[in-house]
């Protein structure tokens, strides 16, 4: 049996480290500007581990529904426009302090402000601007529980599964 946001506390000579999950999605930008194998260069290189991976099509009702708490911004009609204009990768990355350490690396929400402030970061590598910034990254454990029951538990009937060599 698998828990979607298991936390193993265990010693690490001095303190405690804690294994937690994060989803991390690859946006349609992301995917269709081939960045899809750099980004998972970095996710191993920096001590993810990748769980489970999928590619999906999401439709309006399935974007609108993740990002729902955006549903009030102006930006939202766009930013679902967005997230369904093509397919996207999600992965469940397990790691101490995933969450926190996804967006870490991913950086700022704005990616042509990341070139600047966060030059390493992957938004600087592979997004454009404060909409298209080609991955997404679990703001708190919280919402990666929910997010990663969103796409592998209870996968909404607007979700439709790609298939993937790699699985
Ligand atoms: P994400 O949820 O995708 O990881 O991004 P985030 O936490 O860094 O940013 P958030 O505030 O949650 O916004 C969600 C996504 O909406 C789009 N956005 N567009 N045009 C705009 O001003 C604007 N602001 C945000 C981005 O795609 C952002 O990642
Ligand atoms: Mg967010």
């Amino acid at each position: 049996m698998t828990h979607n946001c298991l936390k193993v506390y265990r010693s690490s000579g001095g303190g405690e480290a804690k294994s937690e999950r994060t989803l991390a999605i690859i946006k349609p930008d992301g995917l269709f500007g081939n960045h899809t194998d750099a980004v998972k260069k970095i996710i191993l290189e920096s001590g993810f581990r990748i769980l489970k991976e999928k590619i999906v099509q999401l439709d309006q009702e399935s974007a609108a529904s993740f990002y729902a708490e955006h549903s009030a911004r102006s930006f939202f009609h766009s930013l679902v426009q967005y997230m369904t204009s093509g397919p996207v990768l999600v992965m469940v990355l397990e790691k101490d302090d995933a969450v926190s350490s996804w967006r870490t690396l991913i950086g700022p929400t704005d990616a042509s402000k990341a070139k600047i402030t966060h030059p390493q970061s992957i938004r600087a590598m592979c997004g454009t601007d404060a909409e298209k910034n080609c991955v997404h990254g679990s703001d708190s454990p919280q919402s990666a529980q929910r997010e990663i029951s969103f796409f592998f538990d209870s996968m909404p009937s607007g979700v439709q599964a790609i298939e993937h060599d790699e699985l």
